[in-house]
């Protein structure tokens, strides 16, 4: 039976939009994502209203008569912090640490021909604080944070202008880490609409076009930094980074198994099949009717995307849901958009439902349909724990949680599926992408940090870091041994 491959890549992952802080420091520019602050009306088990922003809030928001606190620019200091937590990271005995640099310590309003040398230098420690104790970096270049100039001076993604500031960028990093960083993801859960994803913002005129346009830029975008990347380095080796939404029929109604199917095309396979064959799906036209999309491109784009096709299948996987055809639908929370409950699954605290059998169903989905190496880049629980006396979290839950995945990882693998790696999310305690809250917590590290900020920072590792040690170590056996 096929089992996990020798130099099966365990790693564990943080975003620097979530983790870094320090965003006015050394030249760094104001994201999108340092736009968002907690808003006390704010429903936090409304996953969407956490990832769409207007001119209007925004307004208000950046209004400095307006007190607001802002997590994302605190992060949980790693900007300072790197070295001491990478070196904790180190004890784990990683394989692989995926972070994310931020466009605008490289450049601040996205559009600069030169690079923020200051922000360069950064993440050149980053690289050799892990380097030195033999982890490989898995860079993202954009994860849920584009430069705030991007959305107010270019009106985001829709702007094909925004296609070489990003190669721009791409290409100082890539040349920058030649030789030390092989492994790049372009862009994090590509497939789904947000300020955060396009820099569009939501009230804008005939959103929807303008986001299938920033898609299709995007896309263009990304296969012009695979064709320089494998220049710069034949070595280089690059991912998707798609959010999947795994989804079942509510009921075998027939309609309600179409239902399903059709959204599985258009949250999922759409996004899937030009990153990874290169073609829009034979059933874009029709889509696009049904949504108004009429999009602007050129021969030369298309024949780039066909050309520059991704590597390997990464992807993240939190929760799986359900569809129906009819109008009665109860939904509940789900990974950047809400789903259907489905009454066999255990749910998060935020409404998120726990299924690893998913796992393995999106695996066996994903080999099947595209014949790509898979790499897992997210997976993981967010959880509530309080933790006044600053104790070692015996976080049981978060261990059985992982442990069943990894364990139907391992079934798809010995199935004779391809698989490079899996990164658990999150390494460390960081702010939540969707809710900005702290309080939302996926690390294997604990950080003494409220929703505000307050604290004494310190690290704690929860029972799931050493038990995370023990499944590396042993290349996967995920039943806890006592020493
Ligand atoms: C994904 C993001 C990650 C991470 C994760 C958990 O969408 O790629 O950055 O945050 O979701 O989501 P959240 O933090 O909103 O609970």
């Amino acid at each position: 039976m096929k089992e996990l491959k020798k130099n099966f890549l365990w790693g564990a992952g943080i975003a620097a939009n979530q983790a870094e802080g320090f965003t006015n420091v050394d030249g760094k520019g104001i994201s999108t994502a340092d736009a968002w602050p907690i808003d006390k009306n704010f429903d936090v088990n409304n996953v969407i209203e956490g990832i769409t922003m207007t001119k209007e809030k925004i307004a208000k928001y950046l209004d400095p008569k307006n007190d607001y606190y802002f997590p994302k620019r605190n992060g949980i200091g790693f900007y300072q912090t790197y070295k001491e937590d990478i070196k904790i990271l180190s004890e784990l005995g990683l394989k692989v640490f995926r972070m994310s640099i931020a466009w605008t310590r490289i450049f601040p309003n996205g559009d600069e021909k030169e690079p923020n040398q200051a922000g360069l230098k950064y993440y050149e420690n980053i690289v050799n604080e892990c380097l030195k104790y033999n982890i490989k970096v898995l860079f993202t270049l954009q994860h849920n944070e584009i430069p705030l100039g991007i959305a107010q001076n270019y009106g985001g993604w829709a702007n094909k202008k925004v296609i070489d500031f990003f190669v721009n960028y791409a290409l100082v990093v890539m040349n920058k880490f030649k030789g030390k960083v092989n492994y790049w993801v372009p862009f994090n859960e590509f497939n789904h609409l947000g300020f955060d994803n396009t820099a569009i913002y939501d009230d804008t005129k005939d959103l929807i076009n303008e986001s299938y346009n920033a898609f299709h830029n995007q896309f263009v975008a990304n296969a012009k930094v695979i064709q320089l990347g494998k220049q710069i380095d034949a070595n280089n080796q690059f991912g998707t980074m798609l959010g999947w939404m795994l989804s079942y029929p509510l009921t075998c109604h027939p309609k309600d198994v179409l239902e399903n199917y059709q959204k599985m095309q258009k949250e999922n396979y759409f996004f899937a099949d030009v990153f990874l064959k290169g073609q829009y799906p034979w059933y874009t036209e029709k889509l696009f009717s049904d949504l108004k999309v009429k999009l602007r491109t050129t021969p030369q784009e298309l024949e780039l995307i066909k050309n520059y096709t991704a590597d390997f299948i990464g992807f993240s996987y939190y929760s799986s849901g359900t569809a129906t055809f009819r109008e009665d639908e109860k939904v509940t929370g789900g990974n950047v958009m809400a789903t259907g409950v489905n009454e066999y699954l255990e749910k998060t605290a935020w409404g998120w439902q726990v299924d690893p059998v998913g796992l393995k169903i999106a695996m066996l989905d994903l080999y099947d349909r595209y014949a790509k190496p898979l790499f897992i880049l997210e997976n993981g629980m967010g959880v509530k724990e309080d933790n006044p006396d600053l104790k070692m979290i015996n976080d049981t839950y978060r261990i059985k949680y992982l442990s069943d995945h990894i364990e139907q990882i391992k079934s798809a693998v010995a199935d004779g599926v391809e698989c490079l790696g899996y990164v658990t999310w999150s390494a460390i305690d960081i702010i939540s992408f969707s809710t900005h809250q702290m309080s939302k917590r996926y690390g294997l590290i604990y950080v003494d940090q409220d929703d505000y900020g307050n604290g004494t920072k310190s690290r704690i590792k929860k029972a799931s870091f050493e038990w995370y040690k023990k499944v590396i170590k042993s290349n996967g056996d995920t039943t806890i041994k006592e020493d």
